[in-house]
């Protein structure tokens, strides 16, 4: 190899030459052939890992409005379809969220995977911010809002196992009868357009199947799983008991996460044996569910189409 000062374009052609040259006869290669076909490998094994592990280390670059209303929540999850305004528990909660601490906000139309390859995420003075929790946490400090101000410490904990319960153990189980047990029923039941079903629905299977096993979840047979999600919801609905809300008499921030979940299984998931437990075995999930929507989502109807005209 000859030269240290090429054009990228001559650096190039050397390179192919050496490659063809280690193909042809290896025996003439010099030590700093061989120290550059060494680097060279290198870099492309880096990139190749680079582009192939995807989102699994690092963020998307996602494309945001240039033109936002400084301090206004521009919130992307799924659009809303006949059984529910949003089939995401985690999408439902933040929507739920923004609606209890009474901070506007403007649905995207359009469905796009957001920083962290999922949904929902938010767009907020021309930044893309993904994941519910942070996104909560975010709004939290920028609007000064605080739902759990009447929470000692101790309840504190208790609301955050509860959400985690759900968002990181209960959620695969919903996960699983909704999405891969049920799928045959989900166009038809749910009237989600056919853009939704094929582009998003269909493949999150597979998604879905390839993090159960990750976690670990997804290597219980049926009825372990089963007898998992049974236990989590019987504690849910013991904790719950008569009150109205999680922690009492009012609603805190566990709320918009409990309802988002519970409510997937209540109006996506009839005829399920998660369906079951939320209403025959604990009926006091149904009626705490039924409680959220009407307080937060007076608009439910008219945003899943299930409002008639007589109604209006
Ligand atoms: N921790 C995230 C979880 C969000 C999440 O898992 N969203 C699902 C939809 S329910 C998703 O986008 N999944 C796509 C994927 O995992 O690739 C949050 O709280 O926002």
């Amino acid at each position: 190899m000859s030269g240290c000062l090429q054009s990228p374009w001559e650096s190039l052609g050397t390179l192919f030459q050496t490659v063809v040259q280690l193909l042809t006869d290896p025996a003439q290669l010099s030590c700093v052939d061989l120290a550059v076909l060494g680097v060279s490998a290198a870099c492309v094994t880096v990139a190749v890992l680079w582009t192939c592990s995807g989102e699994d280390f690092r963020t998307r670059k996602v494309k945001v409005r240039a033109d936002f209303t400084p301090g206004k929540v521009y919130y992307h999850g799924i659009p809303p379809v006949r059984a529910i305004p949003c089939l995401s528990p985690f999408g439902l909660k933040l929507e739920t969220y923004l609606r209890m601490a009474g901070i506007p906000y403007e649905p995207s139309t359009e469905m796009a995977m957001g920083p962290k390859g999922k949904l929902p995420w938010i767009e907020y003075n021309g930044r893309a911010m993904g994941d519910s929790n942070l996104i909560i946490e975010f709004l939290n400090k920028e609007k000064g809002v605080d739902l759990n101000r009447s929470l000692r410490d101790a309840d504190r904990a208790v609301s955050r196992a509860f959400v985690k319960m759900l968002e990181e153990n209960t959620y695969w189980g919903g996960a699983k009868c909704k999405m891969i047990d049920n799928q045959d029923k989900i166009q038809e039941m749910w009237q989600v357009s056919w853009f939704i079903f094929f582009f998003y629905l269909k493949p999150a299977v597979k998604i879905i199947k390839k993090n159960m096993w990750a976690h670990g979840i997804g290597r219980h047979s049926d009825e372990e799983l089963e007898a998992i999600v049974e236990k989590d919801l019987k504690a849910l609905s013991d904790f719950l008991g008569s009150k109205p809300f999680l922690m009492g008499d009012e609603p805190t921030e566990a709320d918009p996460a409990v309802f988002g979940f519970l409510a997937q299984i209540l109006w996506t998931m009839p005829g399920t044996y998660m369906y079951r437990i939320a209403t025959e075995d604990y009926p006091n999930l149904q009626a705490y569910c039924i409680r959220m929507k009407e307080r937060y989502w007076p608009d439910w109807d008219q945003l899943t189409g299930t409002l008639t005209k007589k109604d209006q």
